[in-house]
């Protein structure tokens, strides 16, 4: 088996990578270990900023998105029992759209399999070969018998837990990792928006998150303790305090109904460099992870492979290996940039240690910084509906 590009994984990055690469010509075989229905049904990001949402639309994949995603021009801050409103638009002339990553896995799979791309499901004992060298192989199991893919360039977009990371000698890497002291729970419930727009709410209690994937579908979130037990939180004890943490001076009550998916994240902030060894290159989760309140795991992974994929295209289109020399060196500007901003976002909005008065005001003052101050607001937008999508 052979082609010229060999992609671990089908997730946002390793399917979006794959497509441009053919609209460029350029072959590739696609291995991933889960089923197409479980990686279509998997519930993960929500919210594409406008730098990914013009990427989508250009290569043809935005239709859908379109039509029913929900562009939002603002979020809101709510703190001290009140609600602040950070205008995008005004502040930064774009937007963002909300529109569940497994509706863009799912895109990208369908127009996929339409041009004839190769995606092998449920693929097993994936392993890397000869990475350094310029024949690198991908040996894995299929419907019971063994392959090995021979590849120029392999892309590892297997997410944090995949197999390309750890193919990399440790020497060559650092490793940048930072543990937050709290998860987010989530929850997918059948229930109208509460609010046209999202909602991150800083309580005593704890952080809460406001979400929607749908007029009907809404998607919520509390802070919680990293190794939370699930069975602790039956359905209307998670109402009960989402209604807690949201409360309003003028009496805000958060719509509920049946709780259909649920779950326990924990609060990470990640970094490998360089993203690349010999012919490997690694996208996405696989070389970085965020913690959720910036919104940016889907967006950094689409903003990586967009980075690979005019580097990969360069490299058969001029025989030039300059960008696939530089592609890490031009990533880990904007996976940094996102980096902090998760991190400040993260850092602000939830409270870490009740006892911690001190530490309470400084994070109320700066909430109010940002509610009342144009600099402050700014630059919270600017960061939101993301930076460095240009260059
Ligand atoms: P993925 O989506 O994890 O895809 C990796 C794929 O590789 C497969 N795989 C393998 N295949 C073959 N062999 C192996 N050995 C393999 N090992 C793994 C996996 O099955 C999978 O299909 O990585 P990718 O493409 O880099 O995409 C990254 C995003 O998924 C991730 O960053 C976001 O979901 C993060 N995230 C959010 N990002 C946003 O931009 N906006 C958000 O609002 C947002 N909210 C979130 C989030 C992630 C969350 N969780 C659950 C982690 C909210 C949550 C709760
Ligand atoms: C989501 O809708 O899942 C979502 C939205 C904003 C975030 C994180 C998750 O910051």
């Amino acid at each position: 088996m052979q082609t010229q590009v060999g992609i671990v994984g089908a997730g946002p990055a390793g399917l979006m990578l794959s497509h441009i690469l053919h609209l460029n010509g350029i072959d590739s075989v696609v291995i991933e270990n889960r089923s197409r229905d479980y990686i279509e049904k998997r519930v993960r990001a929500g919210v594409l900023e406008h730098g990914a949402m013009d990427l989508i639309n250009a290569v043809g994949v935005g239709e859908r998105m379109m039509k029913e995603g929900m562009v939002h021009h603002g979020i809101n801050l709510r703190f001290d029992t009140e609600t602040h409103r950070i205008d995008f638009g005004k502040l930064t002339g774009r937007d963002i759209i909300v529109y569940g990553q497994q509706e863009v896995v799912k895109d990208l799979v369908a127009r996929r399999l339409e041009d004839g791309g190769q995606i092998l499901f449920e693929t097993s004992d994936a392993s890397l070969h000869d990475i350094d060298t310029d024949s690198p192989k991908i040996r894995f199991r299929h419907n019971g018998e063994n392959f090995e893919l021979k590849c120029d360039l392999i892309a590892g977009c297997d997410g944090f837990h995949g197999i390309s990371r750890p193919s990399i000698p440790e020497d060559v890497l650092t490793v940048h990792d930072h543990t937050f002291p709290f998860g987010w729970l989530g929850i997918l419930a059948e229930a109208e928006p509460s609010s046209e727009e999202l909602i991150y709410a800083s309580h005593e209690r704890g952080f809460a998150l406001h979400s929607m994937r749908s007029p009907t579908v809404v998607r919520n979130y509390i802070q919680c303790e990293p190794d939370e037990d699930i069975n602790n939180w039956p359905d209307q004890k998670i109402w009960d305090e989402l209604q807690k943490r949201m409360e309003t001076r003028e009496g805000f009550s958060l719509n509920e109904g049946k709780i259909f998916e649920k779950g326990v994240t924990p609060m990470r902030g990640f970094v490998v460099e360089p993203m690349q060894y010999g012919n490997l290159f690694l996208a996405g989760d696989s070389a970085h992870i965020v913690p959720p309140t910036g919104a940016k795991g889907m967006n950094l992974a689409l903003g990586d492979v967009k980075v690979l994929a005019d580097a990969i295209t360069s490299n058969y289109r001029e025989g030039s290996r300059d960008k696939l020399d530089n592609y890490s060196r031009k990533c880990v500007v904007r996976v940094w940039r996102a980096q902090h901003f998760s991190w400040w976002m993260t850092s602000m909005l939830h409270p870490f240690n009740q006892h911690d008065k001190y530490q309470r005001q400084l994070q109320l003052s700066q909430l109010r910084y940002v509610a009342t101050s144009q600099a402050a607001a700014t630059s919270l937008a600017e960061n939101y509906v993301g930076m460095l999508w240009e260059e």
